[in-house]
């Protein structure tokens, strides 16, 4: 049994070891990285049954990516190497805000050797949430049908799906990403999105209650807006509450935030606490991670988090 899935790829992520533009960066160190990776070993540091179906080179890098996940304890039984296709990797640039801007280098993401029959229904329904991202789409358009089969075979078997857009404009154009994210919108029953992203999709003004009302049709059991260290706003069974962010001392790296947010809400929300405790939960992962370098690195194990809220002495 697994708690939750998600399919995304897996990156060598080459963080700077100094701030400022990457043209005058000489050294990075070499971790790791990706959106749906990124969430996959949040949830499981909280302890969740977490699943990653992926495809990485069949390279050092792609071994190195395979290995890590399994130190998390991410279940990679559908993650596998793959001849011909370097794993993609991932520059990193970051200002002294600790805000990081990302340079790609996957032309061919091994995901990209992918087929329908890759989505396995078998392991689909071990599980009792899809999460899903707009940067495993963005990768081409074959990634987009794996997308919709997994989301149709989640739906088959009673599962849940969480839907965090990502847009990465690098990766598609602003056409393709509104109409292949919205065209998810029909089956998502938790939207975790930046406000900013919204606007986007919806191509209105970053208006939250005009925003919020775009939704309506689609009959979304909780719209989650991310606000970064100014916290989260929910729609929770058409409740709406706004839950405050956590002060953190030093934001170092701002990049992952928004997987850990995702990952600490789906934690909170299998828990079936009230939407409070919840969104203040995924709050105080989201702070935790921006506080160290590194796409993952800080994210926290559930005492952690219980110590942030208070509900647990150091
Ligand atoms: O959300 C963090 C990701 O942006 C980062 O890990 C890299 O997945 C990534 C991407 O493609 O942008």
């Amino acid at each position: 049994m697994l708690d939750v899935i998600t399919i995304g790829d897996g990156m060598i992520t080459f963080n700077p070891k100094n701030t400022g533009p990457m043209r005058f960066v000489n050294e990075f160190e070499r971790k790791v990285g990706g959106a749906e990776l990124n969430f996959a070993v949040g949830c499981a540091r909280l302890g969740l049954r977490s699943g990653w179906i992926s495809r990485v080179g069949k390279d050092e890098f792609g071994k190195f990516v395979l290995n890590f996940m399994r130190g998390e304890g991410v279940d990679v039984t559908e993650a596998r190497l793959v001849d011909g296709y370097p794993t993609s990797v991932n520059f990193k640039e970051i200002r002294e805000s600790g805000d990081g801007k990302t340079f790609y280098y996957r032309e061919k993401s091994p995901t990209e050797t992918m087929t329908l029959e890759d989505i396995d229904e078998d392991y689909i329904k071990r599980a009792k949430v899809l999460h899903i991202t707009g940067v495993f789409p963005a990768i081409s358009e074959r990634n987009v049908e794996l997308v919709r089969r997994a989301v149709l075979l989640a739906k088959k078997h009673g599962l849940k799906v969480s839907f965090d857009p990502n847009i990465r404009l690098k990766l598609w154009s602003e056409a393709k990403a509104r109409e292949v994210l919205k065209s998810f919108l029909p089956d998502v029953d938790i939207l975790l999105a930046g406000i900013e992203e919204l606007s986007f999709l919806f191509e209105m003004e970053e208006q939250e209650e005009s925003l919020v009302a775009q939704m309506q049709p689609y009959d979304i059991e909780a719209i989650v807006i991310k606000k970064g260290a100014e916290g989260s706003v929910g729609y929770i069974h058409g409740q709406r509450l706004q839950v405050p962010g956590f002060p953190v001392g030093k934001v170092v790296d701002t990049v992952g935030a928004g997987d850990g947010f995702d990952a600490g809400f789906i934690y909170a929300w299998k828990q079936n606490w009230t939407p409070e405790r919840i969104l203040t939960f995924a709050n105080a992962v989201g702070a935790l991670v921006v506080s160290v370098a590194g796409d993952n690195e800080g994210l926290p194990d559930l005492d952690e988090v219980l110590e942030m809220i208070g509900e647990k002495q150091r």
